[in-house]
């Protein structure tokens, strides 16, 4: 799994070990060597699209031909509505400067998006962003998505909460493995065809789960997605993951990337 520099400094300035899966270095028990053998898979880029390159990405949604986004960084952190096609941001509300924006999700009208350390969620209306309702949870906020009932959270660990989406308290949890290894830094999530698909902070890579038994079935290989001439200052990793499923697109960006591509999978050969 491939670390970029800046997001490995970043990363070292944390105290933090990147997200790796390495082989297990102990022999599996029985029930791990039934697990199928993880597929791998890169990508082709079919569309790309321009994006606002301020935008820390810790949260994508797709919806109805526009996406919803949660950004992060202290004093910068927003929800916002952006078109598509042009990137543009149509619709915004900033955060107090107290919270760093993290998970963002769509459950029936409104949006639901958590905070990095502060153990604190909102609600928003969908129409108007006016805040609806707040909640807690005892963990960090990294990631939000949803399965039609539950929402799926996640929070930097290997573990995957799910949480009642009207009361907002977990009502379970899986242990992400890769054949018995736990994986880490679970980040931005997104629900596609009864799996879950997650970002591994500081790689790029996604983690196809299963959400049943946590295993991770699939890895997506991203490396190159953003190309050097699009990068001319900082960025940092790729984040951010949502799905249509009416035109059964798959979107990726990453946080202050100036692009947001839609992609598909290709098996690796
Ligand atoms: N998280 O998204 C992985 C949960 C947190 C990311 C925190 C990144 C902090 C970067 C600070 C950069 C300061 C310019
Ligand atoms: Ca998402």
């Amino acid at each position: 799994i491939r670390v970029t520099a800046a997001a490995a400094i970043i990363a070292m300035a944390l105290g933090l070990q990147p997200g790796c899966a390495e082989s297990p270095a102990v022999s599996t028990t029985a029930t791990q060597t039934t697990i199928p053998p993880v597929a791998n898979y890169t990508y082709r880029v079919v569309n790309s699209y321009p994006y606002d390159r301020a935008a820390f990405t810790e949260g994508l949604v797709y919806a109805d031909g526009f996406l919803y986004e949660s950004t992060g960084l202290y004093g910068q952190s927003t929800v916002r509505k952006v078109d598509l096609a042009t990137g543009q941001v149509l619709q915004s509300t900033s955060l107090d400067p107290k919270y760093f924006g993290e998970g963002l999700t769509l459950w029936q009208n409104s949006l639901i998006q958590l905070t990095w350390q502060t153990h604190i969620g909102f609600v928003y209306s969908k129409d108007n962003f006016t805040v609806l309702k707040s909640f807690s949870y005892t963990t960090e906020g990294w990631g939000l998505t949803q399965d039609g009932t539950r929402l799926i959270m996640s929070d930097g660990t290997s573990t995957i909460y799910f949480l009642d989406p009207v009361t907002l308290q977990a009502t379970g949890k899986i242990d992400v493995r890769d054949h018995g290894t736990p994986v880490v830094n679970i980040n931005e999530l997104e629900y596609v065809n009864g799996k879950i698909y997650a970002n591994i902070w500081l790689t790029d890579e996604i983690a196809i789960i299963d959400p049943g038994t946590g295993n991770v079935e699939s890895w997506v290989d991203l490396t190159g997605l953003l190309p050097p001439f699009a990068n001319p200052v900082a960025v940092d990793v790729l984040n951010g993951i949502a799905y249509d499923p009416v035109g059964k697109r798959l979107f990726v960006t990453g946080k202050l990337w100036p692009l947001l591509f839609e992609i598909e999978l290709v098996p690796k050969s």
